[in-house]
């Protein structure tokens, strides 16, 4: 999902300090950054409509530009062979564009594959600090311009165009994977020695897509907040707009910031350490209704507001997640601690008319890809359309955008590594689809730690933000494990200091804990990491 980046975090990234340089790299031979070079890049089943090479150079990218949160050590401007693929599906007219560069000198030999955001399949623009780092990169629109309209791409007058799904859910994925190491290959004589995924959010789960359903591609793979189980959580994005309506309640975000700030109070302490973050949300029963009578000073809209029986409704039903209409749960609710206002926002002109503002996937998803009709006015959606929509989401997209598969047996095989992790604050993708996730690959292999590893990240929203312990380190870890064989025990985070503003430097350490360890406070200074152990 497209998500502002945090300033600390990306004075995370700059401070990590990465030794990367493949001890030995193959001997490369760099061809000329033509056409001709390039001339012969193919694939099964496909048409290469163009290619079209250019030598450019590339300068360190904007700070927008870090989603994918690759870990950066170099700034300036590199000398960039800049390929662009063109291709079509024989029989289905679709057209993709797939990026791959290659620095012209100081090939690290290695390649890297980077990922996208919300419905975003990638970006030209991710692939910078990769090239900075001496990486080949690959990247893909995917079949669909970044700033389509979702009803330009995904239909075809009432129907689902499913030739352009198909190519955003996993089948571009392969091939930008398979380009990137063959231009790779024509450039500079070898293929890579190690290649790598890295993305988070919708990139997060093309990672996981990846490694269940084209396993051999990438001997690592990076894959942070993942948007898995797509078909059941983007759906339940929905709910808490939903419940607003229900229930007539509409607030304000400071009155939602108020009940979260409260939740965050009561919980803080539960994991030994009064720190504003929440470490270990299956401890925190934090009941709203005892916030019933309490004021809260607002400003912008100005006032002082008394929550309610239904500010508590909402939360407890927002915490709890959308329920079917026998009480079972379609779906995992917010940790106490996630903003309450992501996917509960509002738009307020005074204190009490506030308007909805539901998240934008949750509203692609119901009106284009559920009901066929981008135009649908969603309030005409009441508790039982909702119920059926997320059951038909299951049904007919399970298979094609769901990334749940739990059986990872090819990719153990094959001796391919991957590491995910989630913030616990996440207000936009369920920490908890990630645990579910996890706990079925588990399920299937108790093995799964020598090749899967999944770190939770208390106080970290998605991909980024949030007082919590930042991975930064992740890619790092990543290169290691596959390379010199160094399973990652913990990860390496950081958080700003416990004592200061958020505004600091990110200076409190932590080593993050494979799931199902919990990363727990023993004694001393709570910004220091020895402080710490994973039980
Ligand atoms: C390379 O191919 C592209 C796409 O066909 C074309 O636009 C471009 O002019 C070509 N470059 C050269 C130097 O011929
Ligand atoms: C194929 O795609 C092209 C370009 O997007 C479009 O102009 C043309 O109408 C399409 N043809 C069919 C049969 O859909
Ligand atoms: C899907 O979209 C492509 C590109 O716009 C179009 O050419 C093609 O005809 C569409 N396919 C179907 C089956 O609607
Ligand atoms: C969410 O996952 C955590 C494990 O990290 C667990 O303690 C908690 O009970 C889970 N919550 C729900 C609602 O499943
Ligand atoms: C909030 O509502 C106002 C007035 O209706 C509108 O002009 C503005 O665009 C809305 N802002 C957002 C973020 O929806
Ligand atoms: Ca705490």
């Amino acid at each position: 999902m497209l998500i502002p980046h945090h300033r600390s975090c990306i004075l995370v990234l700059l401070l990590q300090l990465l030794d990367l340089a493949v001890a030995h790299p193959p001997r490369s031979t760099t061809k000329a950054c033509t056409n001709a070079t390039f001339e012969s890049l193919t694939l099964p089943n496909i048409d290469v409509l163009s290619i079209d090479s250019v030598v450019a150079q590339t300068t360190w990218p904007s700070p927008s530009d870090l989603v994918n949160a690759f870990p950066s050590t170099k700034s300036g401007t590199v000398e960039v062979c800049q390929l662009t693929i063109t291709y079509t599906h024989v029989g289905q007219n679709d057209t993709i564009n797939t990026w791959v560069w290659l620095p012209i000198t100081s090939w690290n030999g290695r390649f890297v594959g980077m990922g996208g955001s919300g419905w975003v399949t990638g970006t030209a623009s991710s692939l910078a600090q990769p090239v900075f780092e001496g990486y080949s990169a690959a990247s893909t629109d995917g079949g669909h311009s970044a700033s389509a309209s979702i009803q330009s791409w995904a239909l075809k007058g009432d129907d689902l165009n499913w030739s352009l799904i198909e190519d955003f859910s996993s089948i571009t994925l392969d091939e930008a994977s398979s380009f990137g190491k063959s231009a790779t290959r024509l450039f500079y004589g070898s293929l890579p020695k190690y290649s790598y995924f890295n993305g988070c959010s919708t990139g997060g789960r093309q990672g996981h897509m990846l490694a269940q359903r084209f396993p051999a591609q990438y001997d690592g793979i990076l894959a942070g907040s993942p948007a898995i189980n797509w078909d059941e959580f983007i759906p339940a994005q929905y709910w808490p707009p939903l419940l607003m309506q229900e229930l007539d309640y509409y607030p304000s975000s400071c009155e939602l910031d108020a009940i979260t700030n409260f939740a965050i109070k009561a919980c803080d302490e539960l994991d030994g350490v009064k720190d504003g973050i929440v470490s270990m949300p299956g401890l925190c029963y934090f009941d709203p209704f005892t916030l019933v009578g309490k004021k809260v000073r607002c400003t912008n809209p100005s006032d002082t507001i008394t929550l309610s029986q239904k500010s508590a409704k909402f939360a407890a039903s927002v915490w709890a997640g959308p329920k079917d209409s026998d009480g079972s749960s379609l779906w995992y609710g917010l940790t106490h601690d996630a903003p309450l206002t992501g996917l509960g926002g509002t738009n307020c002109s005074s204190p009490d008319a506030c308007e909805p503002t539901p998240f934008f996937l949750s509203t692609d998803w119901l009106a284009t890809f559920l009901s066929k009709n981008p135009l649908l006015d969603l309030s005409t959606i009441g508790l039982q359309e909702f119920r059926q929509l997320f059951h038909n989401s299951v049904t007919e997209f399970q298979s094609v955008i769901g990334t749940r598969d739990s059986n990872l047996a090819e990719f153990k095989k094959l001796g391919n590594k991957m590491i995910t992790w989630h913030g616990m604050k996440d207000p936009y993708a369920f920490y908890n689809g990630t645990v579910d996730y996890y706990d079925r690959v588990r399920a299937f292999d108790p093995e799964v730690g020598d090749y899967y590893r999944f770190f939770s990240a208390p106080g970290v929203e998605h991909c980024s933000g949030g007082p919590g312990w930042f991975p930064g380190d992740g890619f790092k870890a990543l290169v290691d494990w596959v390379e010199r064989g160094k399973a990652p025990d913990t990860l390496f985070a950081l958080a700003t200091p416990t004592a200061t503003g958020s505004a600091d430097l990110p200076t409190r350490t932590a080593r993050l804990c494979p799931y199902p360890k919990v990363l727990t406070y023993i004694k001393g200074n709570p910004d220091k990491a020895s402080s710490f152990t994973c039980k």
